[in-house]
């Protein structure tokens, strides 16, 4: 037994007697497992310039896993590695199970381990031996404490051969890297380095992010979407209750989804509050903030003038990026402040921004409340992302919907009375205990990469697909990372990044979304979902999200 772990919750010892339903062309192991190729996959843009990047690995077909046996792949036993990268998602101790017992069970003689604290673990060949015994308290179970995660980008010639040598050392045959498209990228970069080099190792990637934003027609989900927006749903119609019930106040609710709004609108459509921000849409429209400030104080003042004075606002962590003035600020921010490495103090970097930015840019940062202005200032992720997750816009937005309240006031047009409170939940749902779904999803995502891996196959993203029916009836198989790229301007440089899948517009989530809004936004249509439920009646136990639903219907 671990020692670390002696304190275990009552649900934690029931959790770990869940047994995942794998797909049935799973239940057999690896050695059942016939690989057929489907048609040769491209990236849907920048494809000349990808396919010279991406040499080897460029242009691959899907894989399908069919019933049958093509190698005899139980003879030679290997040692694969396992890293998580990014942040957290429920789930990812299930992918480490998964492919721990697919590994195992087409020869015990196969080895696991994991690198330690993300991809820097890799380049510092820091890791561990996964043993079944270790596994035990961490299946079923949120985090990614077994073995950590970092955000490392690994891009230069240096680390490349830094884990060619790592690996030779301990000798390491394939790599899984759990991760969101940042991490993939990763993940395609070492896997076109190793077939460049000759030499003979695979490295496959899992679809990790409680963004929801590693998907296409071939990864209908990433892990850890499903519970994360469960837990934020319980909340935010926790909130909507008290808000019925006190009947004074205005929530502004920001939550997590770095880029895409795909969380916001989930949330959205299971407790139907009473106005929703979608960043893409707001991009589309090319809204400015001042738009999309009186757009919110339009319904405040229709609920005000029916007598109600509360109500309850999601924003996209991202908004910001996608408002019309802002976008085009953060892209000249990302340009300056690479440039301000020696840069210590915030108000050397105020002043060494704001001189090169030109002038409009520069006006609208002093009409910005300083904290506001210092946080799109903070130095970028790894990947060159923005922080989104430490800009309140929330709190932005609350003071402009304020200040434009008053100037209606004055001008004698409405008596208003607003009192706001403002969260983020972002933080609260990556580490929950993952539901049902992302139980047996992470454990097939797992399970499936050992059956890539043991076949040698590399430069690929696990997929599951099939995912709105039971797990019994999920399809298998392995998907090119380079098809899901394109080229983008990140630390001022333009890098090859998996592209994210921002909240389609013609998409039914968002449909149903417009076409319920309005009734939203007057009425007090809410829907409390309440905790994600683990043990019950199916329906509840393995509901699927509303997103995956409507996209995956007939
Ligand atoms: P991934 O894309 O790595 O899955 O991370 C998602 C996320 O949770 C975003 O929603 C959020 O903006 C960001 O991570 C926060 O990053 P950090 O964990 O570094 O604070």
């Amino acid at each position: 037994m671990n020692k670390k772990l002696t304190c275990i919750s009552k649900l934690q010892v029931e959790r770990r007697k869940f047994r995942p339903v794998l797909p049935d062309i799973l239940k057999k192991g690896a050695s059942f497992i016939r690989l057929v190729k489907g048609k040769f996959m491209s990236s849907a843009v920048d494809q000349v310039n990808l396919r010279k990047i991406f040499k080897n690995t460029y242009g691959l077909p899907e894989i399908m896993f069919k019933r049958g046996a093509s190698v005899d792949i139980s003879k030679k036993s290997i040692k694969v590695a396992v890293v998580f990268s990014g942040g957290q998602a429920p789930g990812g101790h299930n992918v480490i199970a998964g492919l721990f017992d697919g590994l195992k069970k087409a020869n015990k003689k196969n080895i696991l381990i994991g690198y330690l604290g993300g991809p820097s673990g890799i380049l510092e060949n820091r890791y561990k031996l996964i043993s079944k015994k270790m596994l035990f308290n961490y299946r079923n179970t949120g985090g990614f404490d077994f073995i950590q995660s970092g955000r490392a980008k690994i891009e230069t010639p240096e680390q490349f051969r830094l884990i060619k040598d790592n690996f030779s050392a301990s000798k390491v045959d394939a790599l899984v890297i759990v991760g969101g498209d940042d991490s993939n990228t990763n993940a395609a970069m070492i896997a076109e380095y190793m077939e460049k080099e000759n030499l003979n190792k695979c490295v496959v990637g899992v679809p990790k992010t409680i963004d929801g934003d590693l998907k296409n027609d071939y990864i209908e989900a990433s892990f850890g979407f499903d519970t994360a927006t469960k837990i934020y749903s319980e909340l935010v119609g926790n909130i909507c209750r008290d808000v019925n019930s006190s009947r004074k106040y205005w929530h502004f609710v920001r939550l997590m989804g770095r880029s895409a709004s795909h969380i916001t609108l989930e949330v959205g459509l299971k407790t139907q509050p009473n106005i929703v921000l979608i960043g893409e849409e707001i991009l589309e429209s090319k809204m400015t903030l001042v738009q999309v400030v009186e757009y919110i104080v339009s319904i405040i003042v229709k609920r005000s003038q029916d007598g109600k004075n509360f109500g309850v606002i999601l924003v996209p962590e991202g908004l910001i990026e996608f408002i019309y003035e802002i976008k085009e600020l953060i892209y000249n921010l990302n340009d300056v402040l690479v440039k301000n490495a020696e840069i210590v103090t915030n108000e050397e970097k105020k002043e060494f921004v704001y001189a090169k930015l030109p002038k409009e840019h520069f006006n609208f940062m002093k009409s910005l409340p300083i904290e506001i202005a210092s946080q799109l200032m903070l130095d970028r992720d790894p990947h060159g992302n923005v922080r989104v997750s430490l800009i309140e816009t929330e709190k932005l937005l609350v003071e402009m919907v304020k200040k434009r309240l008053l100037e209606l006031k004055k001008e004698d047009k409405y008596e208003w009375k607003f009192s706001a409170i403002t969260h983020f939940f972002g933080y609260e749902g990556r580490c929950g205990i993952p539901s049902n779904f992302d139980a047996n999803y992470t454990y097939a995502l797992g399970y499936n990469s050992a059956v890539l891996v043991l076949n040698g196959i590399t430069g690929y993203l696990s997929s599951i697909r099939n995912l709105v029916r039971p797990p019994k009836y999920w399809k298998c198989g392995g998907i090119p990372l380079t098809m899901m790229m394109n080229i983008e301007k990140r630390h001022g440089e333009y890098n090859p990044v998996i592209r994210k899948a921002l909240v389609d517009l013609n998409g039914k989530p968002f449909k149903k979304f417009v076409k319920n809004r309005v009734k939203w936004a007057v009425n007090d249509s809410y829907v409390f979902p309440g905790p994600v439920q683990y043990f019950g009646p199916l329906e509840l136990t393995d509901m699927t999200t509303k997103t995956l639903q409507y996209e995956r219907s007939e």
